[in-house]
Parts: structure tokens; C-alpha cells; sequence
């Protein structure tokens, strides 16, 4: 049975287990159909809690035989929970024998088969689907683990730790022996049995001692590793230099598999990894694809400190190892771009997912704080909030207390707590404690509000300038909205980074700092000022806020002309976009591009000093969803289908007017020469690929043919899956005539890359919607023979894409894409129910929408609702939806 079919979990309940599970002894018989699991534990009592009976979870496996001390024992099944209560009071060993059918598991949760080998996931709960256990965190064990299966059809077997022993047994089986010298706790179990090649490199650190590391794939993937390994060598010496933290292992593995509902896990020693994580070669991988690698193999393995050897307490505490390891592969990641303007463009890469997923989620009725207090599955609770807010959490620290003092706080936390399972609580203090003086420690009660209170907050500022003392008062306030089950909230700490500039740009010397915001309102006041300054507020985003700011246009441009902090360089460009994309949304009449905004733009475009990727940035339109929100903020209906107009309108006129711009960063960038993902590499391809895409908008528009024909030229031609792929995306989402065609080449070219098809389903789902014409197609493509929604990735490409990025093709005022999807999430609830659940998140915000859509979208969600036998997972996200 899954966790809680209705029932809640809440954080307060939590107690101590009854029992300590000392070590395991897990022996593998693998076969597709059905395996057996044998599971020796040594188990104590735990002191403080004496006379318990033990309770070990199980899900979809079969009990055979259970013995305490090599002896049978009574037993029983309650909630679901094998229960043994005639126990000894001292230390014993209990043995476990079931077996469980990895062939028929396609929640893919637990041990599954995939390509035909064997993988396993077990975070968070999917060690029980393996074999009885005490399935929490919080009880750590030193595992031994064999493996026996076929040779032929199962040649690695992998699992945590060391390789101690294998070989040959009868019957063409073979055998091997895995010790894991580190307590952990069964979530970070893992084992492969696959018909795998490895690419390995064996290193020696800073610290002078040696490892092998290995990259296992199918055997046509062992060209695309090579990244990948860079990207784990790189992240070693990161956190050594870094952090000071050291690989404890000898040997470090990542795996990759096709089917997984997540990105990747760190299972001690064993990462295992979605391909789209792993594989990038630059025929087959964008500049993005090999950015989120470097990202995700970081983050993954930055979590053998920060999750592994300190891990958490309950999955409450999720955050104490995911806002922090998100904080770190952020931070790797800036540092491997490099110069302080490819940090900022990661910088503002990060914010702009943020505010897509996170504030969204905030606002919505999923909304739950960074360390949640009650939940029905836990998997529902791998969020945004948890992850990118939690992120932004560590982030504030670390601002509040300094880079030196931040490393101090984390040297007392592992001073600490190695080798324990902790809470969000213990990490703040010790940051606390390493810092007493800093503006963390005297404000710390308060600042824990972060971890338990949701919601956005408002951050109000206001200027008042005073000629007679030629001085400058800023009065910031915050007020965050209700969520569910939180009616009001108590004031956060909001650290704002900010400075002033001169109406000109000139920086007003000396007025660069950090305002800590502690109360519903404070005021600051700015001397020796001559006139009225420019505000620079929020600079880098130094707090997860939405900033309420009545900057003048003026001020704006001087602020997206001259700022010294990039973030709010971009910030001021975003800003008038949105002002002029609402502006025509809200009368309701055409958008109407102004002078003042396309010199600006056009200015951009020509600064000699900018970077391309910069001005990719600023030149890239708001999403469709982020304009929605700030809707919604307002307390305004939301029409997407407004939205979408507006934005496609603005688009076509930044195409004509900046058309000659267009073309000469065309001519300056198209060509990179060689291959390499650097920053400015990929962002000259970014940008040439953007000028392209409104080359292409603009000749179609106009009934030329030129630069569609230059597309599909360079489309052939592209010596890389970045430049390929920005071409096919100008003649697509550009509706040209050549796209057809275009599109069939693609397929056919690379018909068996499992991820390059992927993106051949993602690319069509993102069309910019035209008259219905896109969805007809999204509907066709679920009907094609490469679809299936038994592979994650696959099944994201179309559904996720038309769900979360693509507003106009999802919601009509027919309600026909709604129809769709409630088809499609009660489709795959069937046989995985994490897939599904997250793909039912697509319309949290349906109360936000304008008629028809609010209407529409409420009897699509129960249409969900409705289906017998939905999982506790999608039951909790459309009970919370339609609360
Ligand atoms: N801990 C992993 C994420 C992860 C969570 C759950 C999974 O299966 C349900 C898989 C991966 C990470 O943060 O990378
Ligand atoms: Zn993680």
C-alpha cells in the first residue's frame, strides 16, 4: 500500500525510530519476472524508545520468510507495515526473504527494468517497493550488497561502495560482492545489472589521493561521455577548492538510464542519471543541454556532502539537502562560466526559472513552505519551493553573512553533523554560530520564517528626496499574501542589495550596500545628493521577492543603459517589456512598439561592451507565463490568449524594426567555428539563432523568401545540434513553408536518438499557437508511433512542453487541450503515478484565469478528480487544486 491513501503526514509527529538498523546484508537474485530479495539486518533497540514494536514498510513485494535470530517469529500486517512486536530487548539479527517483479514495475519507484537491465530508484520511498524496511532517513546502515544474474544479458553488476568480490556461479550466472563502508539510509541504495560500457578516468586531487571514476552507458552512447566526466572532474576539484570537501570514495560511478521521472540521483557512490542528464555530444546536444549536464552531474555529486554524509532527519527537512545542494551547483556553475558578466547571464537564468516555477507554485494551491508541514506523498513535495526557493534561502545566508563567513558556517555544520540526519534548523544555526556578530545570527528566530512560512512577499519601495538637506529617504515595506492554511504572516528578512546612480548613470559613489529588512517598514536615508538618484534595488536578486517598484521610464532606461549590476540591467529591460505587454493586454487594443523602447533595444544590440549572451537576454521577450502571473499579482483575470497576442505582436515589431540589427548580428555571429560550450561560444549562437528566429518571422511576415531559404541552408549545413536545431526552430515556430520539410529531414536524421526525438516532439509542442493549428498538431504527434508515455522524457516532450510553456496552445476557449490533458494524466496515473501527479500540476493556477478558461479548466481537473482508483499522488494535487 502507498503511504497515506488519504492519510496526512505532518511534521510534528515526528518520533525517533524504535530501532536501529546497524548493517544490511542484501542478496540480489535478479531476474525480470520476479526476484528474490534476501535481507540480513542487524538491528538494536533504540534506548529512548524501549519496548516498540519494530514496523518495516513494504509496497508491491511479496513476503516469503522472516526470522529473528534464525528463528520464525509472529508477525502481522497493519497500515500497510509488516509489524514484529515479540522482540528481544538486545541487539538481534532479523532476516527478510520476498520477492518483487521489476519487469511489471513501471511506476518506475523501486527496482525496475529499463532496455532491459536493472535499475533501481529509491529515493523517497522506494526502497520499500525492494524489501521490508525501515524506510526513513534517519536510520542509517553500512549495506553489504550481492548481485547474482545472467552474464550474458547482465554483464555489469553495480551497486554503493567497493567492489569486494565477483565471478562466475553456475548456469551462466555470475556474481558480484558491493561494500558500502558509510552508513546510509536506504533511499541512497542502489543497484545496476545492465549490459553497460564505462568510460573511466582515474584522477588524483589536490589532497593527493587517487580515484577511479566511471561513466556507464549503452554501448552506442560511449561517444557523448565524454562531457560528462570533464563535468565530474570538474566538480571534484570544485568543491575541494571550494569548500574544502573531498571525494570519500575510491571509486565514483554515474549511470545512465532512458526511463527515470527525474532529473538524477546521488545514491552514495552510484549516481544514477536520466541520459538527457548525461549523454552530449555537439551533433546531438544543445548549448543548454550541456550546461544543465555540467549542472546536474555537480549537483549530484556536490550531494555526497551535503545529503549523504549529513542527511535528513525526515523528508520535511528536503530542503536541508536540496535548497543547499541547488545553492552549490548554482555557485559551481557561475564559477566554471567564469567572467562576472557570464555569472550574471547564469544569474538571470536562475531567477527567470525561479520566477516560471516557483512563484507560480507560491501563489497557487500548492503553495507550502520551504520545509512543509504536512503532505499525503512525499514525492509531490520535490518542488520548486523546495529546491529553487530553498536555494534562495541558503543564498540570503550566505549574503548576510559573507563568502569567508559562509564557509565558516559550513565547516561548523560539518564539524557538526557528519555523518547525522539533521533539520533545516541545524543547518541555520550553524551558519548562525560561525558568524555570531553578522547580521544572520542577531536577526536568526526571524529569518527561520523563510523555512515555515509560503508566500511570495511584496517588497514595497519608495524615494522621497529632499533638496533642502539633499538627502535621499528609502522606505522599503513587505507584505506577503495568505496561502492555504497560512492566513497571516509575520515579517521576513530580506537582505537588498542596492546602490544609486546619477541621472546621467554615473554611479553615486559609496551608496553600494546591503539593507536588511526586518519589520513591515523601514527607511534608510541616502546623503550629499545633488539631485534625485536612481534606484538600483534588488541588485543580483538578493532576495526572493517580488519587488513593487514605481520606477519612472526614465529611470528604467537609465537603469538598462548604464547599471553596474547586470541583474538589474536585464531587470529594467524586463520591466519595460512587461509595462508595454500589459499596457495592451489591460486596454485591450493593439500593441503599438514605441521609439524610445526600440532605441533602446537597438542600443543594446549595438554596445560594443555587452556580450552576446547578455543581449539574448534582454532582447528575449517575458514568457507568457511570467506576464500571467504579474496578472494574477494584480488580482486580474488572466486571458493567455491576450497574452499570447500581445507578445506575438511585440515580437513581429522588434523583427521589423530591428531588422537591419537582426541581420548584421547574423552575419557577426552565425558562425562559431568549432564546437565548444563556453560561455561566449554559446552565447554568440544564442544570439545569432534569436536574430535568426526574427529574420525568418519578419520575412514570412512580409512574404520573403530569403532568410527562410538561409534557414534551411543552415539547418543542412549546422555543424552543431545548437545551430541545427535554432534553425529549425526559425522555419517552425516562424510558420514558414520550408518547416514541413525541415521537420521530416530532422526526424529522419536522427531517428534513433532517443533525446534528439525528443526534441523534435518538444520543438513542434512549443510552436507559438496560430489559429488552433499547433494543438491539432500536438494532438496528432501523441498519435505518432515514436510517442509513448511509458518513457518519462518522451512523454514530457509533448505534454510538458504544451503545459508549462506553451499557454496558447493549452488553453482554448473550447477547452479542448483541458480535455486532452485530463485524458493524459488519467492515462498515465495508471501505471505511474509520479509522472502523472506532476503533469496534473499543469493548471494549479486555473483560479487566476479569466472566463471561459476558469470554467473550463475547473471541469477538466475534476474530470481527473473523477477517475476511480487515481493515485495518492494526483488525488492530493487535484483535492488541494480544487479546495
Ligand atoms: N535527489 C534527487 C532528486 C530525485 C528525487 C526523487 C527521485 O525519484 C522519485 C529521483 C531523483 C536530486 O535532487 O537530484
Ligand atoms: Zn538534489
Amino acid at each position: 500500500m502507498r503511504e497515506g491513501t488519504d492519510t496526512l503526514t505532518r511534521r510534528e509527529d515526528y518520533v525517533a525510530p524504535s530501532h536501529w538498523i546497524r548493517t544490511v546484508d542484501l542478496s540480489f537474485d535478479l531476474e525480470p519476472a520476479k526476484t528474490l530479495v534476501i535481507s540480513r539486518m542487524q538491528v538494536e533497540p533504540n534506548a529512548d524508545r524501549p519496548g516498540q514494536p519494530l514496523r518495516l514498510d513494504g509496497e508491491d513485494i511479496t513476503l516469503t520468510r522472516v526470522l529473528v535470530n534464525g528463528e520464525s517469529v509472529s508477525f502481522h500486517f497493519e497500515d500497510g507495515q509488516l509489524v514484529l512486536d515479540k522482540l528481544p530487548a538486545e541487539p538481534f539479527q532479523l532476516e527478510i526473504r520476498n520477492t518483487c517483479a521489476p519487469e511489471k514495475n513501471t511506476q518506475l519507484s523501486g527496482l525496475y527494468t529499463s532496455g532491459g537491465g536493472f535499475f533501481t530508484q529509491c529515493e523517497a520511498q522506494g526502497f520499500r517497493r525492494i524489501t521490508y524496511f525501515p524506510d526513513r532517513p534517519d536510520v542509517m546502515a553500512v549495506f553489504k550488497v550481492t548481485l547474482k544474474a545472467d552474464a550474458k544479458r547482465f554483464p555489469m553488476l553495480l551497486s554503493n561502495g567497493n567492489l569486494v568480490e565477483s565471478g562466475p556461479l553456475d548456469k551462466g550466472r555470475h556474481f558480484a560482492v558491493w561494500h558500502d563502508p558509510h552508513p546510509k539510509p536506504s533511499y541512497l541504495f542502489a543497484l545496476v545489472a545492465a549490459d553497460l560500457v564505462c568510460r573511466e578516468q582515474k584522477i588524483r586531487t589536490r589532497s593527493g589521493a587517487d580515484h577511479t571514476l566511471q561513466v556507464y552507458v549503452r554501448a552506442g552512447d560511449l561517444d557523448k561521455t565524454e562531457h560528462a566526466m570533464n563535468s565530474l572532474i570538474a566538480s571534484i576539484a570544485w568543491d575541494e577548492a571550494r569548500f574544502g570537501l573531498k571525494l570519500d570514495l575510491e571509486r565514483f560511478m554515474i549511470v545512465a538510464v532512458s526511463d527515470f521521472n527525474m532529473g538524477a540521483m546521488e545514491n552514495k557512490g552510484l549516481n544514477i542519471f536520466n541520459t538527457k542528464f548525461v549523454l552530449a555530444s555537439p551533433a546531438t546536444a544543445t548549448d543548454i543541454d550541456f550546461g544543465n549536464v555540467e549542472s546536474v552531474v555537480g549537483h549530484e555529486y556536490f550531494h555526497n556532502w551535503t545529503g549523504n554524509r549529513i542527511t535528513c532527519r525526515d523528508w520535511f527537512q528536503l530542503s536541508l539537502k536540496e535548497g543547499l545542494t541547488v545553492y552549490r551547483d548554482q555557485e559551481f556553475s557561475q564559477d566554471m562560466a567564469g567572467s562576472p558578466s557570464a555569472r550574471a547571464v547564469k544569474r538571470i537564468e536562475d531567477v527567470r526559472g525561479l520566477r516560471q516555477t516557483q512563484f507560480p507554485e507560491d501563489a497557487g494551491p500548492m503553495a507550502h513552505p520551504v520545509r512543509p508541514d504536512s503532505y499525503q506523498a512525499i514525492d509531490n513535495f520535490y518542488t520548486a519551493t523546495v529546491y529553487d526557493k530553498g536555494a534562495e534561502v541558503v543564498r540570503m545566508m550566505a549574503t548576510l553573512v559573507g563568502r569567508e563567513g559562509f564557509r565558516r558556517g559550513m565547516d561548523l555544520y560539518f564539524a557538526r553533523h557528519d555523518g547525522q540526519a539533521v533539520t533545516c534548523d541545524d543547518f541555520a544555526q550553524a551558519i548562525a554560530d560561525a558568524n555570531p556578530d553578522s547580521a544572520l545570527a542577531t536577526r536568526l528566530e526571524a529569518f527561520k520564517r523563510w523555512y515555515a512560512q509560503a508566500g511570495t512577499p511584496r517588497l514595497k519601495a519608495a524615494g522621497r528626496f529632499d533638496a533642502e538637506t539633499r538627502s535621499w529617504t528609502l522606505t522599503l515595506s513587505q507584505h506577503t499574501p495568505a496561502t492555504p492554511g497560512q492566513a497571516d504572516k509575520w515579517p521576513f528578512v530580506i537582505p537588498v542589495a542596492m546602490g544609486l546612480l546619477q541621472a546621467d548613470g554615473t554611479p553615486v559613489a559609496g551608496s553600494e550596500r546591503v539593507l536588511v529588512l526586518d519589520s513591515a517598514q523601514q527607511s534608510w536615508t541616502f546623503d550629499g545628493l545633488d539631485a534625485a538618484p536612481v534606484a538600483s534595488l534588488l541588485r543580483g536578486f538578493s532576495a526572493p521577492v517580488i519587488l513593487e517598484w514605481e520606477a519612472s521610464e526614465a529611470d528604467l532606461f537609465t537603469l538598462l543603459g548604464h547599471d553596474t549590476d547586470a541583474f538589474n540591467r536585464w531587470e529594467a529591460g524586463q520591466r519595460l517589456a512587461v509595462a508595454r505587454l500589459l499596457g495592451a493586454v489591460r486596454a485591450g487594443t493593439p500593441l503599438m512598439l514605441d521609439a524610445a523602447y526600440l532605441d533602446a533595444m537597438r542600443a543594446v544590440l549595438r554596445d560594443a561592451a555587452l556580450d552576446c549572451a547578455f543581449k539574448e537576454l534582454v532582447l528575449t521577450l517575458p514568457s507568457e507565463g511570467y506576464l500571467a502571473e504579474r496578472l494574477a499579482e494584480a488580482g486580474e483575470p488572466v486571458d493567455p490568449q491576450a497574452i499570447h497576442a500581445a507578445r506575438e505582436a511585440m515580437r513581429a515589431q522588434l523583427a521589423r524594426a530591428l531588422h537591419e540589427d537582426w541581420a548584421a548580428l547574423w552575419e557577426a555571429h552565425a558562425s562559431t567555428g568549432g564546437y565548444r560550450p563556453d560561455p561566449v561560444s554559446c552565447g554568440r549562437r544564442a544570439l545569432a539563432n534569436l536574430a535568426l528566429a526574427h529574420l525568418v518571422l519578419d520575412a514570412v511576415a512580409h512574404g520573403d523568401t530569403v532568410w527562410p531559404g538561409r534557414a534551411l541552408q543552415r539547418f543542412k549545413d549546422a555543424g552543431n545540434m545548437t545551430d541545427r536545431l535554432g534553425a529549425l526552430s526559425a522555419l517552425v515556430h516562424g510558420r514558414s513553408p520550408l518547416a514541413a520539410n525541415a521537420l521530416e529531414r530532422f526526424h529522419a536524421m536522427f531517428r534513433g536518438e532517443a533525446l534528439v526525438i525528443d526534441k523534435w516532439f518538444a520543438l513542434q509542442a512549443a510552436a507559438p499557437e496560430h489559429d488552433g493549428e499547433v494543438f491539432a498538431q500536438i494532438r496528432a504527434l501523441a498519435k505518432h508511433p515514436d510517442y509513448s508515455l511509458r518513457n518519462p522524457n518522451r512523454a514530457r516532450s509533448l505534454l510538458m512542453t504544451m503545459t508549462a510553456l506553451n499557454p496558447g496552445a493549452f488553453h482554448r476557449a473550447d477547452g479542448s487541450a483541458y480535455a486532452f490533458w485530463a485524458e493524459k494524466v488519467r492515462e498515465i496515473d495508471g501505471f505511474n503515478p509520479q509522472l502523472a501527479s506532476r503533469l496534473a500540476r499543469a493548471l494549479d493556477r486555473w483560479r487566476a484565469l479569466a472566463e471561459p478558461y476558469r470554467t473550463l479548466a475547473r471541469a477538466a481537473i475534476e474530470q481527473v478528480a473523477a477517475k476511480p482508483e487515481l493515485s495518492p499522488d494526483t488525488r492530493e494535487i487535484v483535492t488541494r487544486a480544487l479546495a
